[in-house]
């Protein structure tokens, strides 16, 4: 496969590159991509180095895949430009997400739903992702009606730039360029993205949207309140979920582990719970804390940690390029 990797010197870029390689994707080709001030660098790929090239060079090479994650204007503007010439995309950003023409995937939930004609395909956002993987067999048992769920942020999720903010911060300086109109260090930010004239964040709204879309379902309602934690390793969402029908703790304990993708860690005589210092660095979706509402009948609440930039972006992308593959829905395959 001659694979594209957009973005590639950013922190979820270089995710993908590890991810790419710790999977044995079939490269055969790789085409670093980014910014005009970074062509001419390297970057090491299985300890070879590749130079990183031009957004013209990587289309004129026309990969198989192009996996996206340079912002939503880039691919925007530059995804369709890859399809036209065959490349199959799959994008990071949130410009293609809700777009009805496209797919949303999370492979363990819906990739059979991809088909030859799918020639740019949307990652969701991270906090999405995590949620609705550990929700949907669940859903599939019990019909979700409303979920309730307060997020925890990694400031991974916002780049490079928030993490030199935190670490600038816990040394004592002032961050030089920060990503944050506050403090983030000693501090939790409740605002994720831009605020909406509804007065949620579009964090916020990312989670009601896609949800829907990827478990097939606008019955499910949905609010959320998306936070910023002085956190590197994961995120982690509170989730209260109210479902239609009745169900057994030990029922959604056995839909739980047989989740694939999900891991649950739930011993609380133990100490053990899903904690982003855990989450760092897997591919698993850590679900724990699980305890009936006693507060409302037929509610569950959960804690769901895991690693933004693995399946909340990288992993997820990389599992869909897989799942491409395997059904020959690659140009290359
Ligand atoms: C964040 N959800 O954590 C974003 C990244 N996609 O800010």
């Amino acid at each position: 496969m001659k694979v594209a990797v957009v973005g590639a010197t950013g922190l979820v870029g270089g995710e993908m590159l590890k991810v790419l390689a710790e999977r044995h994707f079939p490269v055969t080709e790789l085409f670093p991509v980014a910014s005009a001030r970074s062509v001419g660098q390297e970057i090491e790929y299985q300890g070879k180095k590749y130079p990183v090239v031009s957004m013209e060079a990587a289309l004129a090479a026309r990969p198989d895949v192009a996996i996206f994650s340079a912002g939503g204007s880039v691919s925007k503007e530059q995804a369709p430009r890859f399809a036209e010439v065959g490349t199959v995309v799959i994008d990071n950003s949130s410009a293609w997400r809700m777009d009805p023409t496209k797919k949303l995937v999370v492979p363990e939930i819906n990739a059979n739903d991809l088909t030859p004609q799918d020639k740019i395909i949307a990652n969701p956002n991270c906090s999405t992702i995590q949620m609705v993987l550990a929700l949907h067999r669940l859903h599939a048992a019990f019909q979700i009606k409303r979920i309730v769920v307060s997020t925890y942020q990694s400031v991974t999720g916002t780049g490079k730039k928030a993490v030199d903010q935190l670490m600038a911060e816990r040394a004592g300086q002032t961050a030089a360029n920060p990503a944050y109109p506050h403090r983030i260090d000693l501090n939790v930010l409740p605002h994720i993205d831009v605020f909406e004239p509804n007065g949620y964040t579009k964090e916020e709204m990312k989670m009601v949207n896609e949800t829907k879309k990827i478990l097939g379902d606008d019955t499910i309602q949905v609010t959320a309140t998306a936070v910023r934690i002085p956190v590197l390793g994961g995120h982690s969402e509170a989730i209260n979920v109210e479902f239609a029908r009745e169900f057994e703790l030990e029922e959604v304990y056995r839909l739980l582990r047989e989740t694939d993708g999900v891991v649950v860690v739930d011993d609380v005589a133990q100490n053990r719970y899903p904690m982003p210092q855990e989450a760092h660095g897997q591919d698993a979706v850590l679900v724990g804390r699980i305890r009936r509402d006693e507060s409302q009948p037929r509610t569950l609440n959960l804690w769901v940690v895991a690693d933004n930039l693995r399946k909340g972006a990288a992993t997820n992308a990389v599992q869909i390029a897989e799942y491409m593959v395997r059904l020959g829905l690659l140009p290359g395959a």
